[in-house]
């Protein structure tokens, strides 16, 4: 199957090598040594991305756009196949192919605040580089993809239709999630406001969708964009602080080891801010701390959701995977909102130094 898709892109595979690459729950992926270099090969996820030409129309929309206004700026679009597609169907998937980026690398984990530093400051600049695009031009590729309000609405419902033995062994969960639904209803008040202006987001954050570069340990650009869709800045700070600022990722099962930290969130409002200090309004501004509770909140709804649901969405090893990994995410949402007044002091101190 590979080796057909590969021609598609003329690109001849009779000795390549083929190896699965990178650790995502939804996509597959696989780098590619081929004769002419090396790539990065995607099958996409078609139960949760319906529509997959659209992330393909999306990408080219926009690196035609910065083509024309920022030819310098780094943006890893897929490459079109000798037919002219940014993706093609081929068997029982969609699949594109990206170059790989010479001389970059990517992390898993945040292991130095100066990593975080870097990502934060490629997320604020992609969507600042963007800021003249009109975001409505983009297409949807998941529709209420971080719609907290809706999230929520979906949890009561797998709390109704879940069955006895999953909600009692969910319950210290369901009982934390009710402490914090608070975050889900000053969510709806912000749409009611229209407090947070629409903008072009990434959605992904995670460390390991930013290149760095392998000498200078510099961020050269962002990938994986297949949720890249008109959305708040809150869902991408907001993920940044979910995957960076603990050491111990969302598949700790020793909750003990989930701990966050001050100098990565520095890092992560440093690079951020740098970028997006002009566009974020001052009530924007002030939401900066709250995003890490807005996204961490819903992927604990999200994982106990499908926990109640018996597992229909994140892939799982085990019957209690989905569970483990909601209360992980309760864990870190304790001791995130446990750190609140040090992060508020943490920005005063830096802005302080500023003026
Ligand atoms: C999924 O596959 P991955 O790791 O890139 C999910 C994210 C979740 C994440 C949790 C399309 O992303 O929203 O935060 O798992 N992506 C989708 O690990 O649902
Ligand atoms: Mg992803």
């Amino acid at each position: 199957m590979i080796e057909k898709v590969l021609k598609a892109y003329g690109i001849e595979c009779i000795d390549c090598e083929i190896k699965p690459f990178g650790n995502g729950l939804i996509n597959q992926t696989w780098k590619v040594f081929a004769p002419d270099g090396q790539y990065i090969l995607q099958k996409v996820n078609t139960n949760v991305f319906q529509s997959p030409v659209d992330i393909a129309d999306n990408t080219l929309i926009i690196k035609k756009y910065l083509d024309r206004v920022a030819p310098q700026y780094l943006f890893v679009a897929p490459i079109i196949t000798i037919t002219g597609a940014g993706i093609i169907e081929e068997g029982d998937g969609f699949y594109r192919l990206f170059p790989f980026v010479a001389n970059s690398f990517t992390v898993d984990t945040v292991t130095e605040a100066e990593q975080a530093y870097h990502a934060a400051k490629q997320f604020g600049k992609f969507t600042r580089i963007l800021e003249a695009f009109n975001p409505q031009n983009l297409k949807v590729t998941i529709p209420d993809f971080h719609n907290l309000s809706l999230r929520a609405v979906q949890y009561s419902m797998a709390l109704k239709n879940a069955n006895k033995e999953r909600l009692k062994t969910a319950n210290w969960a369901i009982e934390k999630v009710k402490e914090y639904l608070w975050i889900a209803e000053k969510f709806k008040q912000l749409q009611v406001e229209n407090s947070l202006k629409t903008r072009v987001i990434h959605h992904d954050t995670k460390i390991n969708n930013v290149l760095l570069h392998i000498e200078s340990g510099r961020g050269l650009s962002v990938i994986d964009l297949d949720t890249v869709m008109p959305g708040y800045f809150i869902s991408d700070v907001g993920d940044m602080m979910r995957t960076y600022l603990s050491a111990a990722n969302e598949e700790e099962i020793s909750f003990e080891k989930i701990k966050v930290r001050s100098d990565v969130f520095l890092a992560i409002y440093k690079g951020y801010m740098e970028e997006m200090r002009r566009s974020l309004n001052l009530r924007e501004q002030e939401l900066f701390i709250y995003s890490g509770q807005f996204m961490i909140f819903m992927q604990t709804l999200r994982f106990l959701t499908d926990y109640l649901n018996n597992d229909v969405y994140y892939p799982v090893s085990h019957a209690e995977h989905n569970l483990l990994r909601a209360k992980n995410q309760i864990t870190l949402l304790m001791e995130y909102t446990k750190s609140e007044l040090e992060f508020k002091q943490i920005i005063e101190n830096y802005e302080t130094q500023l003026e």
